[in-house]
């Protein structure tokens, strides 16, 4: 299979390093993804994340899950890892203390809510405690670089794990670039954010990794030229993304568009 992906072809061809899995906070073996269809949880909403809700699994992908929460349309579907801190048993709530709230957006009458959230969860198959694993640890520092090559989510298309370059680093945060794609999706991070990975990291959890894309051509990296050339401006260097060497795109992937076009943008 020519036309597919794979790093190691691609990371030869343009003359780049994966960054290395220490600089992540994932964990280094990727945590098993136990959960079933139809479970439910407790999740923060995302679009309201002081509040705590009743979620249903509705898709599995890698070590991802696809949540919806109950009482909300089909439009606002989420993605959590199952070592995210986002998500949590049901009744960890009530032992803390707290009340499972309806989500942003609930689609019926407020005074409901309480019979709703009844029937909601009675005889619903509520996810055991030990499919929920344990966030790692941040990273000390900030290690990436400009150049390096990672997986990371596309944030408007958030199902989507999408080959992607450091395009920035500044303190703390780092610019995540999407390859083959002109800019419109790119952004800025911190460096412990949960959505991004390492490279291999959809091979080993079973995720779908989108090809790049075929916007803008595929640049090599000119790491190993500029580090022969006379050190004048180091700070006003341009990033290996914008002045690499054009590969022929024919060359690196014919076909292979997007997989998977739940949602459009
Ligand atoms: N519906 C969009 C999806 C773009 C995804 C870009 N990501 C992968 C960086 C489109 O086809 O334009």
């Amino acid at each position: 299979q020519s036309d597919e992906f794979h790093w190691e072809n691609y990371l030869k061809e343009t003359g780049s390093l994966g960054a290395p899995s220490e600089c992540f906070r994932q964990s280094k073996v990727p945590p098993a993804n136990e959960f079933k269809v139809g479970m439910k949880l407790e999740a923060h909403d995302p679009r309201n994340m002081t509040s705590i809700c009743v979620a249903t699994v509705v898709g599995i992908t890698g070590a991802r899950l696809r949540l919806r929460l109950d009482g909300s349309d089909n439009r606002n579907d989420f993605w959590r890892l199952v070592d995210s801190p986002d998500i949590q048993p049901i009744g960890t709530c009530e032992k803390e203390g707290d009340l499972l709230q309806p989500p942003l957006g609930y689609q019926m009458n407020a005074s409901s809510w309480p019979m709703f959230l009844l029937r909601t969860l009675n005889g619903s198959e509520m996810a055991p405690a030990t499919l929920f694993k344990k966030e790692p640890p941040k990273p000390p520092l900030n290690n990436f670089k400009v150049g390096m090559k990672l997986e990371a989510i596309d944030k408007k298309n958030p199902y989507m794990i999408c080959p992607a370059t450091i395009g920035d680093v500044k303190g703390d945060e780092i610019y995540i670039t999407f390859d083959g794609w002109s800019g419109a999706f790119d952004y800025w991070c911190k460096y412990d954010c949960r959505d991004i990975f390492p490279v291999g990291w959809c091979r080993l959890t079973g995720d779908v990794l989108q090809p790049p894309g075929t916007q803008v051509p595929i640049t090599k990296s000119i790491a190993k030229t500029q580090s022969s050339l006379p050190k004048a401006a180091p700070h006003s260097m341009p990033s290996p993304q914008k002045t690499a060497i054009i590969l022929p795109t024919q060359q690196i992937r014919k076909s292979s568009r997007i997989k998977t076009p739940l949602h459009t943008s």
